[in-house]
């Protein structure tokens, strides 16, 4: 028996009906490593969509379509996810939306949501991706959750369930039965539970909108001092990644993230999609060598602002998350210190990192405050003995 974090817990009418990891199951050797469900066949998946409550119908959403994306931005904008205190709001941008929903080989029909009213309004909303991931050493073909938001007018009536059901029954026809999704919430049952830290760039506006304190005794200019970041990247050849880094840069990737317990396996097409600069949406920086030309390393943050819901004057934070990073010739410290340099070059507030991959080696030396958030990484029909943040090598955005 392998004792979890997580003993106790309420029931769960919903997740407690699902092949997910339950609290009191005993692990058992011989259940690991494998799917949780009996195997089943794309001939046995129900065909017709789950049924919905009276006067909202099921739509697909085309969020290459301007309009359409305006709508999913909407809903979330003004739905999605909130801090506990409900002082800031995740801000998607519709070019974000769109870079993290029509990824190569996305299928249309695992982005949809749930209209209704007299306006046809969207009231809900949940999304999949196609990934190739590798959990323990086995390769799996996965969708990647996300987005998932009900109206909050409509909360608490279970429509989370019925569109979880809905994004599973349309997977599995693609003959997938496992999925990887991230929560701040905690539900039957984490692979693992990671943790936010913080780098303040602009330290005056976050004490302001209160997204961090003054410690106790720091007068403000001093605390402005101590968390200055020279005005200059400090790397020679730092750059951006440009189309002709795309092979280099998967094979570093690829290469590094075999060394973590769950991972994705990325194509060249995927580190096009992923890591190529989008103003706004994402940024990559490669190391190349001024003399062989070779690229070596690389750092990637995405363009994730927040609504700050309860200040006067300040309406939005800027905040950069950490991406995918790989070092080789320079250390992991000079790296993302380079990357803490562009991220206040570029306006940022926040520099945001999970504990995962080695993040935690550096957080502390460049300054880095544990946040009050968790993240927990979910498997959907797949067993594993729990992990810890670090043996963890994706990032769901
Ligand atoms: S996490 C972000 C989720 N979104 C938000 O937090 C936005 C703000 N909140 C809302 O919009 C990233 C609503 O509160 C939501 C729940 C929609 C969250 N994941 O409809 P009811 C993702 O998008 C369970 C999973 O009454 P509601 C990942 C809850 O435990 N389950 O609630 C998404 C309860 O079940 P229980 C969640 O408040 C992954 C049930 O929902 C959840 O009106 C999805 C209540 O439903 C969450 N974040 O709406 C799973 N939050 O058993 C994918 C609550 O406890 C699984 N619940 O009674 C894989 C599928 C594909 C498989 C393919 C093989």
């Amino acid at each position: 028996k392998i004792d979890n974090l997580y003993p106790l817990y309420d029931a769960h009418d919903f997740w407690d009906s699902q092949p997910v990891p339950k609290a009191y199951d005993v692990f058992d050797n011989s259940l690991i490593d494998k799917p949780i469900d009996k195997i089943k066949t794309v001939a046995e998946v129900r065909q017709d969509p789950y049924p919905l409550p009276a006067g909202f119908v099921w739509a697909d959403i085309d969020i290459s379509n301007r309009e359409q994306a305006q709508e999913v931005y909407e809903l979330l904008t003004q739905n999605y996810v909130e801090d506990d205190d409900n002082m800031f709001r995740f801000d998607y941008s519709i070019d974000f939306l769109q870079w993290a929903l029509t990824v190569p080989g996305f299928h249309k029909e695992w982005l949809f949501g749930v209209r209704g009213g007299k306006k046809n309004r969207l009231f809900g909303f949940i999304s999949g991706i196609p990934v190739d991931c590798v959990v323990r050493g086995n390769k799996i073909k996965m969708a990647e959750i996300n987005f998932l938001c009900v109206h909050k007018s409509l909360r608490t009536k279970r429509l989370a369930t019925v569109l979880i059901k809905e994004v599973t029954r349309r997977v599995n026809l693609h003959d997938i039965w496992q999925a990887v999704y991230t929560a701040g919430v905690l539900i039957p049952l984490p692979i693992a539970k990671t943790t936010y830290w913080h780098r303040s760039l602009n330290p005056k506006k976050l004490v302001e909108v209160g997204f961090s304190s003054l410690p106790s005794g720091t007068p403000m200019a001093r605390y402005v001092k101590i968390l200055k970041l020279p005005t200059e990247t400090s790397i020679p050849g730092l750059r951006e990644m440009t189309k002709k880094d795309i092979s280099v840069v998967c094979e570093l990737l690829n290469t590094y993230l075999t060394r973590f317990e769950v991972h994705l396996e990325f194509s060249n097409s995927e580190v096009e999609h992923f890591l190529i600069p989008r103003p706004g949406v994402i940024d990559t920086y490669v190391v190349e060598n001024p003399e062989t030309k070779q690229v070596t390393d690389f750092f990637s943050f995405y363009h994730l602002p927040s609504s700050i819901l309860k200040h006067e004057t300040h309406k939005i934070l800027n905040v950069a998350y950490a991406y995918y990073n790989v070092c080789n010739t320079v250390s992991f410290e000079e790296l993302m210190r380079n990357a803490l340099i562009i991220a206040k070059q570029k306006n940022f507030d926040v520099f945001n990192a999970l504990d995962i991959m080695e993040n935690e080696k550096i957080l502390k030396e460049l300054k880095f405050g544990v946040g009050d958030g968790n993240l927990h990484y979910y498997l959907y029909n797949w067993r594993i003995p729990e992990l810890k943040s670090p043996q963890l090598g994706i990032v769901l955005v």
